[in-house]
């Protein structure tokens, strides 16, 4: 018998009882980054991982789609499970048709699974630029996987740190994809909204028709954080100039999601609930709600469906 995975020291697990959120989502909202965690038993973590989570499986996460209001999710391929995408497309396939998936893979992957991921409902892969997170890999490699997941109509989703933006701006520039940049590329919320930092990063967007971003991940990028233990429901005020500026100046390229089950945070886990509350504060009015949650991805996941509450 193989033994049970031991958490890294420290780790929170997921907040189990998020509150029910006021806000309403509307009909059709999509939850469009998420992972799943193991579970470890059945879907044993990698090796090579560099954190052990708690486990968070596809029923759990279902759960919580229909509590907060959702009717959809993408479901992103976490690093604690490498290149093995069982337990994502696991979960993909327990959604009758109502999630996506990204997935990690190398270069040598066979073109016969890239189409069978394809047909299990994989949309993209993940490129992973931190070093917390990640071994590196080399560039051409990287850019060999985009080139052959580009026919397949997949997008690349990247993920790195404002800082390291200005080294990473030509691969990225190049990539020949619709590429998705996680957590509005992780601004340094203790900087101005409006300087140089934010500057190149809207820049990104604004030269790069083909280039989008995921305004999530307050919880990750506050430092003022959660709310007092009072009943106010306005966490993580220093966040929201960056993701409202976002929405307000890419509208048709911005999307939203929980990050449950929350991967290495430090100091508390967010109330699912209070993070979907916060969407009316980054997406002030009905118009930029339903193009956030709902036109938008599906636009980039779903294209050739009916999007709800378009006649
Ligand atoms: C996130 C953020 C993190 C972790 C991962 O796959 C992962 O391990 O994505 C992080 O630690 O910042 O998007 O979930």
């Amino acid at each position: 018998m193989t033994e049970p995975f031991v958490k890294t020291p420290g780790w929170l697990d997921w907040y189990d009882g998020p509150s029910q959120p006021r806000f309403v989502p509307p009909a059709g909202a999509v939850d469009a980054h998420c992972h799943v965690f193991g579970p470890g038993a059945a879907f044993p973590f990698a090796p090579e991982r560099k954190y052990t989570p708690c486990d968070a499986s596809r029923a759990q996460l279902y759960a919580l789609r229909d509590h907060l209001g959702f009717s959809r999710n993408v479901v992103v391929q976490a690093t604690c499970h490498g290149a093995d995408n069982r337990a994502m497309i696991d979960a993909v396939a327990g959604a009758a048709g109502r999630a996506r998936g990204i997935a990690t893979v190398r270069r040598d992957i066979a073109d016969r699974d890239l189409e069978a991921m394809h047909a299990a409902g994989v949309r993209g892969v993940r490129f992973n630029f931190i070093r917390r997170l990640v071994d590196f890999t080399p560039r051409e490699e990287l850019i060999e996987i985009a080139r052959r997941i580009a026919p397949l109509g997949w997008q690349v989703v990247i993920y790195f740190e404002a800082p390291d933006l200005p080294e990473l701006w030509d691969f990225f520039t190049a990539l020949p994809t619709p590429v998705v940049v996680d957590h509005m590329g992780r601004p340094d919320v203790g900087k101005p909204v409006d300087g140089p930092e934010f500057a190149l990063f809207q820049r990104l967007l604004a030269e790069h028709p083909n280039i989008w971003t995921k305004v999530t991940c307050p919880e990750r990028l506050s430092i003022t954080g959660p709310p007092a233990l009072n009943g106010e429901r306005h966490p993580y005020r220093d966040v929201i100039p960056f993701a409202r500026h976002l929405v307000e100046t890419f509208p048709d390229r911005v999307i939203w999601g929980t990050d449950w089950p929350h991967p290495n945070l430090k100091g508390h886990m967010p109330d699912d609930g209070l993070l979907v509350d916060v969407i009316p504060q980054i997406a002030p009015t009905p118009t930029l709600q339903q193009k956030l949650l709902v036109d938008n991805p599906m636009r980039l996941y779903w294209p050739d469906e009916a999007v709800p509450g378009r006649s």
